[in-house]
C-alpha cells in the first residue's frame, strides 16, 4: 500500500481539473435539501486521551470530557467527534480497539458513557462515536483466534497470503506507518495485511461476518443515543486484490457497496450525523459517497490541504502555495456544493497544529490564529474546531525521548536503520509529528495545565500553558477564545455561511485569500491575509467602507482606501455587502 504513490497520482489527477475549475453559482436551497440538524452545526474534536483527567491517571477520560461540557456549551459548538475510547493496548493511541463494543477501563465505562451521553444531550450538545472498521488490534480475540490456525472460524476476518517462493512477502506493498503492509504469522506459515502499524491488523471486509459485525458494532453505539459516527479511513475497506496496483482507485466501487449496504442496514435507520474519513473520495467522486441523494454517508473530510507542505515526504516540511490551497477548496466546492456536504477543517489528532502550519506561531500568533478562524468558520461545509485551537494551542518543543506516537516512533527507526543523520530528518518530524496535536488541553497555569492532577500527563505538556489557556484567555476580552466565539455567532447568525454560494475573487493571489459567500440576497466578503507580509489588496468595490465590517482580528482600524486594503501581516475580517 504505496501512500507516496496515492498520494503522487492523487496531485496528478487533481491539477488538471484546477484549470476548469468554475463556482456554482446557483444556490442550494436549504429547505429542498433534506434538512438535517448537522448541516449549519459546528464540531468539535475531542482527543479524549489529551483532553481533561478527572482520575489523575494522566490521561483524559469521558467524566474529563463531561467537565467541560459547560466550556464547550459556552464556545458554542453543537457537536463533539470523541477519538476512540474503548478497550485497546494503545499501540496507536487507541485508533487499535480489541473490544468494539466496550470502554476501556482507562476511560471510564459505559456506564459513564451513557451518563456523558445523557447530559451533553441535556446541555444541547450532540455526540459522535469514532469507529475504526478497517483494522483491529492484534490483541482483538478475533486476530488471537484467527492467527492460530487457518481453520479457525475467525481466520478469514483478516487478510492472509502464503509467502510466495522467492521473497516471502506477497508483494512490495508498503504500510504507511513505515516498512512493509506484510507481517509474517509463524503458526500458518502466512503474512497478514496491515496498512498502519504491524499490531493493526486489517479486516477482511469480502468476510460478510466481518460486516455484520461492524454492522451490530455500528448499531450498538446508535442505540445508545449518540447522534452520530465518524468513520476511520472508511475506504480502506475494500482492498485491492494481491495482484492488483496499490493504489486506491480501483477500489472504490467496492467500498462505497460496502458502505452502501451498511447504510442500509443500520445508519439509515437513524437521523445522525455520518463523516467519513475516505482516502481515495475526492471531489470528483465524493457525490457518490456523500451526495444529499444517494450517499451511503452524510458528509465527507476533505483532507487534501494536508498534502501540501511538503516534498511528498509529510516529514519534509517546505512552504506552500496559497493558490493551490484555494484550489483544493475550491474543486471540493464545485464537486460537491447542491449535491452532497463536505467538511471544513485545518487540523486534527493526525497532523501538526494549525497555527503552527498556516500560521504563525511566534511573532504573529493571535492575528493568525484569529485569521485561521476566520477562514474555517467562514467556509462552505461542516466546520470542526480541534481541541486546543480555539485558544491558540501550537506546536510544542517535542524531543525523540518525548514521542509517543507510532507513525513519529516507526520513522524515526526506519530512518536511523536507513543510516540517515538525526540533523537530516529528525526538525521536520518534530514539525510535523502526530504528537504535536496531542499535547494535553492547557486549561489553566498549574501544574499540567490543569489537565491531570498526575504527577505526570501521559504527553508532555507544551510548556507554553503558563501563558496559553483557558483560564487567561477568557478573561481577556481580546482573546482567540472570544474571538471564536464571536466568529461561531457570526456563522449561526447568517445563513449564508452554511448554505450559501462560494466565489474565490483573487484566486492567483499567493497571499490573501478572499471569497464570497451569498445567500438569499445576503452577500459576505471574507479576507485573509495568509501570510506573515503587509500587502494590498483591491476588493474592486471602490465605495467599500469599514461601517461594513462584521469581524476583524486587530484592534487597529482597517486601513481601507477606495476598496483598497493594506493588510497588515495575517489581518482578517468579514465584509457584509448585502
Ligand atoms: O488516520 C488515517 C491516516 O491516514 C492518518 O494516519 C494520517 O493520514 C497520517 O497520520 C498522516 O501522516 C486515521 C486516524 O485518524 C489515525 O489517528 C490512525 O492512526 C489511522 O487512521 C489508523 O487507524
Amino acid at each position: 500500500m504505496n501512500k507516496k504513490l496515492f498520494k503522487s497520482l492523487l496531485a496528478v489527477l487533481l491539477s488538471s481539473s484546477i484549470a476548469n475549475a468554475s463556482s456554482l453559482t446557483t444556490e442550494v436551497n436549504s429547505s429542498n435539501l433534506k434538512s438535517n440538524w448537522w448541516q449549519n452545526a459546528i464540531g468539535y474534536e475531542v482527543y479524549i486521551r489529551s483532553f481533561s483527567d478527572s482520575t489523575g491517571n494522566g490521561i483524559g477520560d469521558l467524566r474529563g470530557i463531561e467537565d467541560k461540557l459547560d466550556y464547550l456549551k459556552a464556545l458554542g459548538v453543537d457537536f463533539i467527534w470523541i477519538t476512540p475510547f474503548y478497550p485497546s493496548p494503545d499501540v496507536d493511541m487507541g485508533y487499535d480497539v480489541s473490544d468494539y463494543k466496550n470502554v476501556d477501563v482507562k476511560y471510564g465505562n459505559l456506564k459513564d458513557f451513557e451518563h456523558l451521553v445523557q447530559t451533553a444531550h441535556h446541555k444541547g450538545i450532540k455526540i459522535l462515536v469514532d469507529m475504526v472498521f478497517s483494522h483491529t488490534s492484534d490483541q482483538s480475540p478475533w486476530f488471537i483466534a484467527a492467527k492460530s490456525a487457518k481453520n479457525n472460524p475467525y481466520h478469514d476476518y483478516y487478510v492472509w497470503e502464503s509467502p510466495t517462493s522467492t521473497v516471502g512477502m506477497p508483494n512490495n506493498w508498503q504500510s504507511w506507518f513505515s516498512g512493509p503492509a506484510w507481517e509474517y504469522n509463524q503458526a500458518t506459515n502466512e503474512y497478514y495485511l496491515h496498512i498502519f502499524a504491524k499490531q493493526q491488523p486489517a479486516l477482511n471486509w469480502k468476510n460478510p461476518k466481518v460486516r455484520e459485525e461492524l454492522a451490530n458494532t455500528a448499531k450498538f453505539w446508535l442505540d445508545k443515543g449518540v447522534d452520530g459516527i465518524r468513520f476511520d479511513v472508511i475506504t480502506l475497506n475494500a482492498l485491492p486484490d494481491i495482484k492488483q496496483s496499490s493504489d486506491l482507485w480501483g477500489r472504490m466501487p467496492l467500498a462505497r457497496t460496502y458502505l452502501e449496504s451498511l447504510n442500509q442496514q443500520v445508519l439509515s435507520k437513524y437521523n445522525i450525523l455520518t463523516v467519513g474519513e475516505m482516502p481515495g473520495v475526492d471531489e470528483r467522486n465524493a457525490d457518490q459517497f456523500v451526495g444529499s441523494e444517494s450517499g451511503a454517508l452524510k458528509t465527507v473530510f476533505q483532507l487534501d490541504i494536508m498534502s501540501l507542505g511538503n516534498d511528498g515526504n509529510k516529514f519534509h516540511p517546505t512552504d506552500y502555495s496559497l493558490v493551490e490551497f484555494k484550489g483544493i477548496f475550491q474543486r471540493w466546492y464545485d464537486g460537491l456544493y447542491g449535491k452532497g456536504w463536505s467538511s471544513a477543517v485545518l487540523d486534527n489528532h493526525d497532523q501538526a497544529r494549525a497555527v503552527s502550519r498556516w500560521g504563525n506561531d511566534k511573532q504573529y500568533w493571535q492575528p493568525s490564529a484569529k485569521m485561521l478562524a476566520t477562514f474555517l468558520l467562514s467556509q462552505w461545509g461542516v466546520p470542526y474546531i480541534y481541541q486546543g485551537d480555539e485558544i491558540g494551542m501550537t506546536n510544542a518543543p517535542l524531543t525523540v525521548q518525548d514521542f509517543k506516537d507510532v507513525e513519529e516512533i516507526n520513522y524515526y527507526n526506519e530512518q536511523i536503520k536507513a543510516g540517515i543523520p538525526e540533523s537530516v530528518f529528525l526538525p521536520g518530524l518534530i514539525a510535523r509529528g502526530r504528537d504535536n496535536a496531542r499535547t494535553p488541553m492547557q486549561w489553566n497555569n498549574s501544574k499540567n495545565a490543569g489537565f491531570t492532577t498526575a504527577d505526570h500527563a501521559w504527553l508532555k505538556v507544551n510548556p507554553n500553558y503558563q501563558t496559553i489557556n483557558v483560564a487567561n484567555e477568557e478573561k481577556d476580552p481580546h482573546s482567540i477564545l472570544n474571538y471564536y466565539k464571536q466568529m461561531i455567532k457570526v456563522r449561526k447568525a447568517n445563513p449564508a455561511f452554511t448554505y450559501g454560494t462560494m466565489q474565490i475573487i483573487n484566486y492567483n493571489d499567493e497571499n490573501v485569500y478572499a471569497f464570497t459567500r451569498e445567500y438569499q440576497g445576503k452577500k459576505f466578503l471574507i479576507v485573509c491575509n495568509f501570510r506573515g507580509i503587509q500587502t494590498n489588496f483591491d476588493t474592486g468595490i471602490p465605495n467599500l467602507t469599514k461601517d461594513k465590517i462584521l469581524i476583524h482580528n486587530y484592534s487597529e482600524k482597517v486601513n481601507i482606501v477606495n476598496g483598497s486594503i493594506n493588510l497588515k501581516p495575517f489581518e482578517a475580517m468579514i465584509f457584509q455587502l448585502k
